[in-house]
């Protein structure tokens, strides 16, 4: 039986498509679309929207929804010879009641269990059965969990192979005043280079033109510092060895037509995935890949504690 704890919404969203609303009693929200299984918001307890999603975001298959959190299976990018980024968001998912068995973290207030299993036409363009479920949840302090679960259901006794990210869309207030932590020093593939590998120099890094790096072998936890709101994104990720990172800047923006012009002032993606060593599952086998995204006040400004927080 559904407990008051673990309550969420069946609502429509925008174009009429399904969307699941979780909310907490502190008045944190985020919503997830059915179309992609696709995280579209998340609030904090004063409403704030904590993802970006794109002025010009078309909720139309099979068009993928411009920001929030794009899941990005069996195919990260061009890493293959599917269309970018994979099929998952741009397929219809399923709410699953009875899933099997996941811990359940005991700090959650709401979520919901979402479930994707190829169709005959998928199974043309990537012959493999798998089924991907997903578990959005909640917590009490208002943190938002991502839980993959990918198995492979393949009957012909064949193994296949993915690549993985869920591709988030940070809300930032000015794109020149944010900084990234947890990535310094690190290997990236850089895909404005031909994806030639460098290594990342000195200090966090911080943007002032077009960034699409892939950072290899990351750390699980990761902090986006976003001195003019006095916030952090602190990523926390599990399974997922890599972290993109991308912002589009002004020329690119004007090129993809569900980004607004001014958008790329206000978002960041910072992406937790499985990119430079593939997965591979063999029958019966499963992967599991967890996102847990918080958001917290920051005492920070440009490496440097805020005296003025410190004194309060
Ligand atoms: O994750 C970065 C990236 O792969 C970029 O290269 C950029 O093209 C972006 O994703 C958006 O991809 P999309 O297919 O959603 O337009």
């Amino acid at each position: 039986m559904a407990t008051e704890r673990h309550h969420f919404e069946l609502a429509k969203g925008i174009n009429g498509l399904d969307k699941i609303v979780l909310r907490e009693s502190r008045g944190r929200s985020a919503e997830v679309y059915l179309y992609g299984s696709h995280v579209t918001s998340w609030k904090n307890e004063n409403g704030e929207e904590l993802l970006h999603l794109s002025s010009k975001a078309i909720f139309k298959p099979p068009k993928p929804i411009r920001g929030g959190i794009p899941l990005c299976f069996p195919q990260f990018s061009n890493f293959g010879t599917l269309e970018s980024h994979g099929f998952a968001r741009n397929r219809i998912w399923e709410v699953e009641a009875n899933p099997p068995p996941l811990p359940l973290n005991s700090c959650s207030s709401a979520f919901v269990d979402l479930i994707l299993r190829p169709t005959e036409e998928d199974l043309k363009i990537w012959p493999h059965n798998f089924e991907f479920r997903l578990r959005v949840a909640l917590g009490t302090e208002g943190e938002l969990t991502l839980t993959s679960r990918i198995r492979n259901t393949n009957s012909d006794g064949k193994p296949f192979t993915f690549t993985f990210a869920y591709h988030t869309y940070f809300s930032v207030s000015d794109i020149n005043e944010v900084r990234v932590e947890g990535l310094e020093t690190l290997d990236y593939l850089d895909n404005l280079k031909n994806r030639e590998r460098f290594t990342e120099q000195g200090d966090a890094i911080t943007f002032e033109s077009e960034v699409d790096k892939i950072y290899l072998s990351t750390p699980t936890k990761i902090a986006i510092l976003d001195h003019e709101k006095k916030r952090t994104f602190v990523i926390r990720k599990d399974g997922l060895a890599d972290a993109v990172v991308w912002n589009p800047w002004d020329k690119k923006s004007k090129t993809i037509s569900d980004l607004g012009d001014e958008d790329y002032k206000y978002m960041l993606c910072v992406e937790a995935a499985a990119i430079e060593r593939p997965i591979t599952l063999k029958p019966g086998e499963e992967w599991k890949g967890r996102l847990e995204l918080s958001a917290v006040p920051s005492s920070y400004s440009s490496g440097q504690l805020d005296p003025k927080k410190v004194l309060e």
